[in-house]
Formats: C-alpha cells, structure tokens, sequence
C-alpha cells in the first residue's frame, strides 16, 4: 500500500471516498465535521486549567451523574457542527435524554444519524488525565422525519466509528470497516496528520484493565479471569500488568496499541454493567474488530445487541481476541 503517512485527515478522506462509490463523498463530509468539532473541543480540554470553565453545574444528567461545563462545552459543539455540516439529520449524545432531529433545512435529505459521547470519562478532567470524545455513524433507516429506528440499530450497521483522544498529544482514531487508521493533530498547523496507518491489535495482549475496587461486586467468573492473569505462568506472559485510567478512550487506546483486555462486568451496583451500548461500546466494538479484536457483553457479539433504548448499558469485555476468548471460556464453565 502507497506510504500516506504524514497526509491530513482530510486528504486522506478524500483518497478513501473511491472506497464507498455510494457515498457520494457525504461520509468524508461528515468525518470532517466532527474531527472540526473535536479540534475546537480540544482547545477548549488543552485550557481547561487556565480559564475557570473547570468544576461542577451543579445539574445532574439522564444517567443520574453529575455533569462538568466541559462535557456540556464538547456536547454543544458536537450538536453545533453537525447541524451545520448538513449530513447529519439526526443524533444521540450521552448529555442528552432523547435523540435530538436536526430540523434545519434539507436536513431531512442527509443520509446520516450520529451517536456520540461528546466527553467520556469525566471524572478526569480536573486532574489531566486523558478523556476522549467517541462517536458512531449508521445510514438512515427511514424516509421523511427521522424516528428512533433510525437511532436503535444494532452496531453491525455502523458505516463509521472512532473517537478522538485527549491526551499527551490529540489523536483520533476511526474506522469506515477497512482497518483503523490513526492521526495525530499537529497543533502547529491545527491538522490531524496519518501517524498510525492499519493499527492491529496482538492477538495476546499483556494488560488486563478493569477496575478493581469493585473485585467483591463482580460475577465469580470475572474473579476467576482475574486471578487467572495474576498467576505466575512464566511462558504465558503471566502475570499480565494491570493498567487502569478510568477513561474508557484512554484505557482502550492503550490496549489497542499494546495489545490487552478491557473489561466493564456487570456488578451487584451495575446489574447490565456500567457502559452505554450506543455512543461507547459499539463504537470501540467495531474498531477493536477492525484491528483484528473481539469485543462481547460475555455472550453476544457486541455488534449483533440489538438495541432498545438510547441509553443502554451492557457489560462488555473488549480487546485481544484470545484474551478476550479466555474470559468467555471461564464464564461457559461457571
Ligand atoms: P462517563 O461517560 O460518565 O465519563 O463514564 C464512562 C467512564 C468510562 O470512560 C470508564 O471506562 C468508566 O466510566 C469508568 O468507570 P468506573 O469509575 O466505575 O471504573
Ligand atoms: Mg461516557
């Protein structure tokens, strides 16, 4: 394959869009609005400390937690330019209780619904670790207005994912089902540039990363995997290191580069787990797949949930394909 690295985000779109004749270059379109919407959240996440946009609302969101100015800064952002990208009608986001239809004009002639998180993993905004913004694109169902059906789709359906992670430098990292590609944004000239072509994940990782504060609340079979990787198994690579940032971006990021297992249980706190089907799971499913991953809830492919609701969690053990077949071994034998 002809050397690309270096190329911008948006010339490499461009290149790819001979992948997808049908789209008529309205998914390059879109790709390019949200990595604009990503690139000026990520100026307002770099000044987080310096102006004081940093601390609580006060206000609660749908999910019952409380919500930071940032998530509703990125929140609005994400709304703001795939309203005026014109290829979105309409979307789902982690900050808003029902799916939002875009009611401005020609909206109804887009192809596409995006569901995003425009802010994962919060909790680690005022202490610099890494937070991310993830997003999922489907082709419309219906015809006319936008209904919910064009919302609940199962993830196998996705056209596009990625997110975009704010860390030591900013990069995103999507998927239109042809391997997963990587840029950095280079802040001198304000483009994501290809750093990380065809990123592939180890079939046997060495990072195992759940949080264990919570080991008396899971399911015996999850205790099991765990003291299974703690083991002292010198040839396998055992014990495996346990790495755990709290952000799911951050978390998945690494093990996708390192090669590991991330793993949300369900817990006696969170029967169905913790993670959102739509704007979470899917998303990291289908990239982690595409670099040649596995993700499951224990017993379904991710992808193959068929939704039921916009804010849907599911438990989900996502990562090297044999970690995360090793895990399912010890929950058939429970
Ligand atoms: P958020 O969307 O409210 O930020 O919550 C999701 C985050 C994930 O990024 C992370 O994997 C998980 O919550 C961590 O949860 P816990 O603190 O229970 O380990
Ligand atoms: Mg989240």
């Amino acid at each position: 394959m002809q050397d690309l690295k270096g190329i911008t985000f948006d010339e490499y779109v461009i290149l790819r869009q001979k992948d997808f004749p049908s789209a008529q270059g309205d998914l390059s379109k879109l790709l390019r609005d949200i990595a604009l919407a990503s690139k000026v959240i990520n100026r307002e996440v770099n000044k987080a400390g310096l102006v004081d946009i940093l601390g609580m609302t006060g206000v609660r969101n749908v999910q019952g937690e409380e919500v930071q100015k940032l998530d509703e800064y990125a929140n609005e952002q994400m709304i703001k330019y795939l309203k005026a990208g014109g290829q979105c009608c309409a979307m789902g986001s982690e900050e808003e209780e029902d799916f939002i239809i875009v009611t401005d004009e020609h909206a109804q002639e887009a192809h596409y619904v995006v569901l995003f998180d425009p802010l994962d993993g919060s909790s680690n905004i005022d202490v610099n670790a890494s937070i991310g913004t993830i997003f999922s694109i489907y082709k419309r169902v219906s015809t006319g207005i936008p209904t919910i059906h064009d919302i609940l789709q199962a993830g196998k359906h996705q056209v596009a994912a990625g997110y975009v992670i704010y860390g030591s430098s900013t990069m995103m990292v999507y998927t239109t089902g042809n391997g997963v590609n990587g840029f950095t944004l280079d802040p001198t000239i304000g483009e994501f540039c290809l750093s990380h072509p065809n990123i592939q994940t180890a079939a046997n990782g060495k990072i195992y990363s759940i949080n264990e504060g919570e080991t008396n609340n899971w399911p015996q079979y999850v205790r099991d995997y765990v003291s299974y990787c703690k083991e002292n198994v010198k040839d396998e690579n055992r014990p495996y290191s346990h790495r755990y940032i709290g952000s799911m971006v951050a978390d998945l990021h690494r093990n996708l580069i390192k090669g590991g297992i991330f793993i949300y249980p369900p817990t006696t706190k969170a029967p169905k787990g913790k993670l959102r089907l739509l704007y979470e799971c899917n998303p990291m499913a289908f990239l982690v797949e595409q670099a040649g991953g596995k993700a499951t809830d224990g017993l379904n492919r991710i992808m193959d949930i068929e939704p039921t609701e916009l804010h849907q969690r599911v438990p989900v053990y996502i990562g090297s394909k044999n970690m995360v077949e090793k895990l399912e071994a010890f929950k058939a034998a429970e």
